[in-house]
């Protein structure tokens, strides 16, 4: 055989040996959910064909052409019995793309779709797209709604970094076509703007991350509700967009906070997933947590437990991003099992499974933030109380 296709053969096997490769729930877990031992999605899971140009003639040495550095922050879904993850690919050259993988039971085998998804532009093109959101909304569209960055208009000379972020938005009946729909009309900068799936009050129902630059959340107290009539001209009027998720001081999310995918429809209320950021010496921190809203008004928050739900471990805490995961990307199964997509380390997909049940009930039984010291030793002892009075039996 010679060297090229000796070389083809090898790169097939190691592609296909990583796609195929089985997953094994993490035993014993914390009873709350149960982490995967291998990563679902890299970047060495996008198809050869995106990356090597294949024909001897006009690539004898069989050189990769076209590098992909990650595939993270995937919005998930699923359709006809398929898991379905939105994957924010991102080539050597740091510009992000989306592009579906699929898998047949949720943990393993996720191979993508045979091209990346082509999304329309806007009249303003968009310098970078990620972190999509999917929404399949009771209008009968499937939108997704992403994070749209373009450099910062008012950038002085030699500013190469400073940038505005806007929330894209696209329709799909199928992921393959999409419709580009203008970008959410904002004062503020906007990430993370996720569509509810159901009408409120007759209106579209936005969460929202209005933030005062391109990093700093500033004045932009935390996750934001605002409703528009309508998508294909959204829009978020600042007097009527509220917070409706706090930043807090001294919390796993004292510098911002996002809402991951969209929120859960449970007997016992919405549940929503989020991330939270905290500053540390060693830079950002980005954890999940969850909370849970009121099912006729999901902007009234009824429950949240104190501290993080996921935080980034082993692994997980290195990548082109350290010490982060984030979640914009869950899937509920008919049995009730939860499949929770996360990202690492701007690097890498994961996934942890749970069910509804345990989740609205660590919602609902985990003490809150108490917001001192010593409101956390007063929530271990009335455990311990409990546990002594329970054990005397
Ligand atoms: O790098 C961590 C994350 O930073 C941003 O999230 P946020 O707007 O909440 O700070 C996003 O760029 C996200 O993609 C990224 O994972």
């Amino acid at each position: 055989m010679d060297n090229f296709k000796l070389r083809l053969a090898q790169l097939n096997n190691a592609h296909e040996e990583l796609i195929t490769r089985r997953n094994k729930k993490i035993e014993p877990g914390n009873g709350i959910f149960w982490r995967y031992e291998n990563p679902i999605l890299t970047g060495a899971h996008t198809p050869l064909t995106w990356r090597y140009d294949l024909n001897p003639a006009t690539n004898p040495h069989l050189l990769e052409r076209f590098g992909i550095n990650a595939a993270f922050n995937a919005g998930a879904m699923k359709i006809n019995g398929k898991y379905l993850l939105v994957a924010r690919v991102e080539g050597n050259d740091r510009k992000s793309f989306f592009a579906i993988a699929e898998s047949p039971n949720g943990v393993d085998n996720f191979r993508f779709w045979d091209n990346p998804i082509t999304m329309p532009e806007t009249a303003d093109p968009d310098i970078n797209v990620y972190d999509m959101r999917l929404t399949k909304h009771e209008d009968g569209w499937i939108y997704g709604v992403f994070c749209s960055e373009r450099k910062d208009p008012k950038a002085q000379p030699g500013d190469l970094s400073s940038a505005v972020a806007a929330a894209g938005i696209a329709r799909t009946h199928d992921l393959v076509t999409w419709e580009r729909l203008p970008d959410l009309i904002s004062s503020s900068q906007q990430r993370n703007v996720v569509l509810h799936p159901e009408f409120i009050n007759g209106k579209y129902a936005l969460y929202t991350r209005p933030q005062d630059g391109f990093i700093d959340a500033g004045s932009g107290g935390g996750i934001g509700w605002a409703l528009t009539d309508d998508m294909t001209r959204a829009e978020v009027k600042a007097e009527k967009e509220k917070i409706i998720n706090f930043r807090h001081y001294h919390t796993i999310k004292e510098v911002k906070n996002g809402e991951g995918p969209h929120p859960v429809k449970t007997s016992k209320g919405w549940l929503h997933l989020a991330h939270g950021v905290r500053g540390c010496a060693a830079g950002l921190r980005y954890v999940l947590y969850l909370y849970m809203t009121d099912l006729r008004d999901p902007s009234r928050v009824i429950a949240e437990p104190g501290g993080y739900f996921m935080a980034p471990e082993g692994g997980e805490r290195t990548g082109d991003v350290s010490n982060v995961l984030f979640s914009n990307g869950w899937i509920v199964d008919e049995d009730d099992t939860v499949y929770i997509y996360y990202a690492s380390s701007d690097s890498r997909m994961h996934v942890a499974v749970s069910t509804i049940d345990k989740l609205t009930d660590y919602c609902l039984n985990t003490p809150p933030d108490g917001f001192r010291s010593a409101e956390s030793v007063k929530a271990i002892n009335r455990i311990i109380a409990r546990n002594n009075e329970y054990l005397k039996k």
